[in-house]
């Protein structure tokens, strides 16, 4: 209940703040976000034009009876609000505790803005503190083994396991059709070490995306407990 409050608050006040009526929308995935699209419809913004992030939130946007776009019609947006998994100090973001890292990130990066919205428990430091299931990564699922064992060697030293299903046999699949990898590390302490394996990641052959979201964000609504919400801008 704590935990829900917090996260509505974060959402209702991230949109009262940043979103007007007619804007480009970019809908996120996950629990938070539910309280972006409830607060978009309470203010009656039928205006706005919201693009998905996957399956869930364009389910989101449609039973709120909102303009759903894609971005084959709508390739710029001007915000995009998302949740995230955890949030450090320097704006590092954790995604894809969903499984919906790949098309969050595109709608991100089409986006003028990203607002992240979260609870207290996403509120890091220091990267890792937080979230400890590891960094997600979409993969094809053809290479998910060769991937596992070049993350496992140098210059990675990951140790990746496959997500697999709660209310599914067999692994998680994405709403893209790809497997998950969860990636967990020992240490990653410096700026320049995430940036480095932000891009080393891409580099391999059947990784698709990954849950860091470097230099995507400067403003972050987290919801407290006491009702209050601490703003890192
Ligand atoms: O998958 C994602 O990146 C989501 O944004 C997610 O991790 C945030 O989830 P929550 O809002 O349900 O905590």
């Amino acid at each position: 209940k704590l935990l829900d409050d917090a996260k509505k608050l974060a959402g209702y006040r991230a949109v009262e703040d940043n979103v007007k009526n007619g804007q480009r929308v970019g809908i996120g995935s996950g629990s938070t976000v539910k309280y972006v699209v409830d607060k978009i419809k309470e203010l009656g913004y039928t205006d706005c034009i919201c693009v998905p992030t996957s399956f869930q939130s364009r389910q989101l946007i449609i039973e709120a009876g909102l303009k759903l776009s894609d971005l084959s019609i709508t390739p710029e947006l001007d915000i995009t609000i998302d949740g995230a998994d955890e949030v450090d100090q320097h704006f590092n973001l954790i995604k894809g505790g969903g499984g919906c890292q790949l098309q969050e990130k595109i709608v991100a990066h089409a986006s003028k803005e990203l607002v992240i919205v979260a609870d207290y428990s996403k509120d890091s430091v220091e990267f890792g503190q937080n979230w400890k299931k590891g960094i997600p990564i979409e993969v094809h699922p053809m290479a998910y083994v060769p991937i596992i064992k070049q993350l496992s060697q140098a210059p990675f030293n990951l140790k990746a396991t496959l997500r697999m299903a709660v209310n599914k046999a067999g692994p998680v699949v994405t709403d893209n059709g790809n497997f998950v990898l969860d990636a967990t590390f020992q240490s990653l302490n410096s700026q320049h070490e995430i940036e480095k394996l932000n891009v080393q990641l891409k580099m391999i052959p059947g990784v698709v995306e990954h849950g860091l979201f470097i230099n995507m964000t400067k403003k972050v609504y987290f919801g407290q407990t006491d009702g209050t919400i601490k703003l890192r801008s």
